[in-house]
């Protein structure tokens, strides 16, 4: 069966090159026609990996292709992730397969809600890539993707092309205390390392800031229902401080380099959780405004 992939960025280019290199069929979907002409004349997607860049001529088509659709990655960005899917819906076939690596919350359920029929397995990822140029990704770091179905506990057969792919992964009957327990890291950390202008490991220096985060997240974690997310937050943050005290968190990349980011999905949906049940997290809150404050003053999206 042929793996569909939807955005054919840093971590949709990852799985695209993974998945052909082993032999298994892959087409990217692409954007709009003037998309898919720079992708034709460059030839192919390139990944360089190590140091060492390989081009994979993955055959790629417009999202007004008509050919059929069983199983399809969702790689956009939380924000672009509805709107992608939506002209593929005549496309999918009966009992369709769609894996959302999206990162924060928010945006599955958005997919989910257009797909009544069709199954959306969810992926929270700790691999790393950037894009160093058109139709080239770079991986930056070695991780592990998570993936589950809250609807149904058992896992998709598929499983072992990833095996044979080589991408590391995991299936859990538990997907959404995984994708909690990322938000509220990178509620943590993200926001912080942006109005701090620092890398992580910055965050040591604000540690009374960290600490009150931590606690508001982990009591929105246990009053939504994810007491196993809420568990030793704060000691996981900072170690990941510590761990990663010399990169800049990904939204840090995404202001410095002008990029719309996913505050939405993570720091916002946090907030608009609290409020739905109706607990105060004055902390947080203020997190949220300081930054949409932050990214208005660059002119960056707020949502
Ligand atoms: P990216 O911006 O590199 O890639 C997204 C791609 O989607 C782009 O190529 C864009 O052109 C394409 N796209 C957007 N709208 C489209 C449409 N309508 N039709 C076709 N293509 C469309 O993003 P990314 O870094 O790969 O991130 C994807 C998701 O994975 C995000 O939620 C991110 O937080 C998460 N994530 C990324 C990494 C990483 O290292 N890059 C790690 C973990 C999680
Ligand atoms: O995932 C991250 C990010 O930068 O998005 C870490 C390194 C965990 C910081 O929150």
């Amino acid at each position: 069966m042929t793996w569909h992939i939807l955005g054919a960025g840093s971590l949709g280019s990852l799985w695209a090159a993974r998945l052909t290199r082993a032999g298994l069929p892959v087409r990217l979907v692409l954007r709009d026609r003037a998309r898919l002409k720079t992708y034709e004349a460059g030839g192919g997607l390139t990944l360089v990996e190590q140091g060492e860049a390989r081009q994979y001529a993955i055959p790629a088509e417009l999202p007004s292709s008509t050919s059929p659709i069983s199983r399809l990655l969702v790689a956009c960005k939380a924000y672009d992730a509805e709107a992608a899917v939506q002209p593929l819906l005549p496309r999918l076939a009966p009992g369709a397969e769609l894996v959302l690596l999206q990162n924060g919350l928010g945006s599955q359920d958005a997919v989910a809600l257009k797909l009544p029929h069709a199954r959306c397995v969810l992926a929270s990822s700790t691999e790393g890539a950037f894009r160093d140029g058109d139709f080239r990704v770079v991986f930056a770091g070695h991780g592990f993707t998570w993936l589950g179905d809250p609807l149904r506990p058992e896992a998709p057969a598929w499983l072992a092309e990833l095996e044979q792919a080589g991408i590391p992964h995991g299936w859990t009957p538990d997907i959404l205390s995984r994708l909690w327990r990322k938000l509220a890291l990178n509620c943590a950390i993200n926001p912080l390392t942006v109005l701090h202008d620092c890398r992580n490991g910055g965050l040591a220096e604000h540690p009374a800031e960290v600490s009150v985060l931590c606690t508001e997240l982990a009591e929105l974690l246990q009053r939504c229902g994810q007491p196993d997310a809420a568990e030793g937050l704060h000691d996981e943050v900072l170690r990941v401080i510590q761990a990663t005290a010399a990169n800049y968190s990904s939204m840090y990349q995404d202001v410095a380099n002008g990029r719309r980011t996913e505050i939405s999905y993570l720091l916002g949906h946090a907030c608009a959780t609290a409020a739905r049940h109706r607990l105060n997290l004055p902390h947080l809150e203020s997190l949220h405004t300081r930054l949409k404050a932050h990214l208005l003053q660059r002119g960056l999206p707020v949502t």
